[in-house]
This record gives C-alpha cells, sequence and structure tokens, in this order.
C-alpha cells in the first residue's frame, strides 16, 4: 500500500489524458523528485502505462483494470461504504484481514479488497479459489447498532446488492439461492460469507464478504467444485470492467444499507424473493441433524428459509444446505 501512490493516481485521474508537470507532483504530496519516481516505476510495474516526458511531467496513457483505493473511490459519492479503501496486491483473505483492521478499530464501512487470496474463505471451513487479475473479493467492515439477531439479514442485503450489480454488467439474469449464493444459469458466480464479533446484545463489528467471478476463464475452474461455477466472462463473452463493477457494488451496498437502516428488513426481503430462483419449487434441505424434502414458501422476518413440507407443516430453516429437485 501506498498513500504517494494513490495520491499520484488521483491526480492522474483529475486531469484525464493531460501531462502533470513532476514538480506539481512534489509540491503537492510534498516528496522529493526522486521519491515521485519511484513511485512511477512501482505503478509501471503493476501494470500502469505511464509517459514521461522532460519538462512536460508525466501522463497516464492506459490504466490497467486494476483496484487500487484511487481507482476504486474516484467519483464513488457512497454514504458510508467505501469512504476508506484497503487494498492488497496478495493476502491470505480479506475477511480476515478486516477482522485484524476492525480489531484495531477501523471505521464502518471500510473496504478490503485483494487482487489475489491465498486462503479465501467459504463457509464451514470451505475454501474460496481467488486467482490474480481476474476476480473481485472484497470485504466490508460495518458497526450497526441493531442487536446481533438482526445480522443475518447483511446477508441477504449483499445478496441483493451483487444481483443488482451483475444485472447491470451485462444481459444476465441473476438468481439467488438460499442462504449465500448467487447463480447464473443455475452456475455459482458469486459467494457470500458474513462474520460477526458481538455480546448477546451488542454488535462489535460485522464483515461482510463478497467474491464474485468477473473475468476467471472456464478453463481455470477446477472440476470438483461443489456446485457448477460460472463467471461474466465465461457466461456473457466479454470481459466486464472490474473497476466499474466494484463502483456498482458499492453503491447498490450503500443504498441498501441506507434503507435498511430506514425502513427495516422488508424491503430487501421483497427484492431478495424476486430474484430467488426456489420460490414454490422442490428442495432437499440438509441442515444437521435433519434432512428433509419441501416446497420453499419464501424467507421470513429474519431470513429463514420458510420449506412447506409433506403432510401440512412448515418448517423454518436457519442454517444449512438446500438443493433444487426440480
Ligand atoms: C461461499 O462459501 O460461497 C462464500 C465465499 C465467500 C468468498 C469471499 S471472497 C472475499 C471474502 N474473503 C474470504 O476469504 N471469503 C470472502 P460456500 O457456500 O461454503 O462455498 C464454497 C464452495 O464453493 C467451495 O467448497 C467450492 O466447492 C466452491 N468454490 C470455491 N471457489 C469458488 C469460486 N471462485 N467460484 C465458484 N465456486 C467456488
Amino acid at each position: 500500500m501506498s498513500a504517494s501512490r494513490d495520491r499520484i493516481l488521483e491526480l492522474f485521474r483529475q486531469a484525464p489524458d493531460q501531462f502533470v508537470s513532476g514538480e506539481e507532483i512534489c509540491r503537492l504530496l510534498g516528496v522529493s523528485r526522486t521519491a515521485i519516481w519511484k513511485q512511477i516505476g512501482q505503478l509501471r510495474e503493476l501494470g500502469y502505462c505511464v509517459e514521461a516526458v522532460r519538462s512536460r511531467g508525466y501522463r497516464l496513457l492506459s490504466p490497467p483494470d486494476r483496484l487500487l483505493p484511487a481507482e476504486v473511490t474516484s467519483g464513488l459519492e457512497t454514504r458510508r461504504i467505501g469512504r476508506e479503501v484497503v487494498y492488497f496486491e496478495i493476502t491470505d483473505s480479506t475477511n480476515a484481514q478486516a477482522r485484524r483492521l476492525a480489531e484495531d478499530g477501523a471505521a464502518e464501512g471500510t473496504v478490503v479488497i485483494a487482487d489475489q487470496q491465498t486462503s479465501g474463505r467459504g463457509r464451514l471451513g470451505r475454501f474460496w479459489l481467488s486467482p490474480p487479475g481476474v476476480n473481485l473479493y472484497l470485504s466490508i467492515i460495518l458497526r450497526p447498532t441493531f442487536p446481533p439477531r438482526d445480522a443475518t439479514s447483511m446477508t441477504f442485503l449483499s445478496a441483493v446488492a451483487v444481483a443488482h450489480a451483475v444485472a447491470e454488467a451485462g444481459p444476465f439474469v441473476p438468481q439467488l439461492k438460499w442462504p449465500n449464493d448467487l447463480l447464473l444459469d443455475g452456475k455459482k458466480v458469486a459467494g457470500l460469507l458474513n462474520e460477526m464479533n458481538a455480546e448477546t446484545e451488542q454488535v462489535h463489528y460485522l464483515v461482510l464478504g463478497i467474491g464474485v467471478n468477473l473475468n476467471m476463464a472456464t478453463a481455470q475452474f477446477p472440476s470438483d467444485l461443489r456446485t457448477p461455477a460460472t463467471s461474466l466472462l465465461a457466461a456473457g463473452g466479454v470481459e466486464v470492467s472490474r473497476r466499474m463493477f466494484t463502483q456498482n457494488l458499492l453503491r447498490h451496498l450503500d443504498n441498501l444499507y441506507d434503507q435498511y437502516l430506514r425502513e427495516g428488513f422488508a424491503p430487501i426481503r421483497a427484492a431478495w424473493e424476486q430474484h430467488c430462483n426456489m420460490i414454490g419449487r422442490q428442495v432437499e434441505v440438509d441442515s444437521p441433524p435433519q434432512r428433509f424434502v419441501g416446497t420453499v414458501y419464501g424467507i421470513d422476518a429474519i431470513g429463514a428459509l420458510l420449506v412447506d413440507v409433506p403432510g401440512g407443516g412448515r418448517e423454518r430453516v436457519l442454517a444449512g444446505d438446500v438443493r433444487l429437485l426440480s
């Protein structure tokens, strides 16, 4: 991470296609010419094509599709989410990093992004495949005043936000699968992992973890994943701008969170049910120690799955996995 590098990128973004003089950068950043030259070298290593012309300065020719803080925050204008972005080229897991930052007092809305994860996490100790340069791996720190029992709503809120961002990225019809998957044509394109640190009555912080397969090639998916997987590139045939997708996603998260704080779970529940591909369909529920078959009715006021079972009863499923049968 480098604050000067981000400031230089910001200056380039403010003056598209124009030269920014070395002198001006020195003055604005309060650093030496040598320091700037070093930062420009780092940007080039990251794939930024920066032209340097004696007596005119530096000009950004072609920005690569990277998710450095300056790229993500430029023009974002959200209320809470993404006011602060922390970036890692490579890290173990953005959720793990977000938890560390939250323990150290990071503000609500702080977003942690990585280009690559070495121990990307799924639920129940599962892994999340996180190769570099192609996808989005992001975690958001929230410090809500609502009680811990309401925290499950945030999984549904992030699912709806990802669904909106996916629908905007191309001719896609995202389907939500309870509790935390987003599918395209029945294949998993995104996963959510929300974690909480709380006492009985108070949430210290929540971490909303989101992984979206954007430009991953079909050949990069191993054949033994739990559910068949896809990416927006594989499903739509066109590369997606990671930067634009991330900004759209953060805007949706920010708007939905704001709406949630004002109006509660009802609008999010309705939006989630609208995108859910399970309503009215037969499923097999695996919620240890229970396993049964039934027809999905919807979700309740805290996001539990409601399943009508043969014989007339309605089960409430709080945790587990669900498989479509028809
Ligand atoms: C999830 O778990 O779907 C939650 C994934 C959350 C990932 C994000 S990335 C940013 C943040 N930082 C983290 O460390 N995690 C979060 P689950 O429902 O348990 O699904 C995991 C299963 O999906 C694995 O066991 C694999 O079979 C499969 N899988 C792994 N990587 C995948 C990928 N990239 N795309 C589709 N499926 C994948």
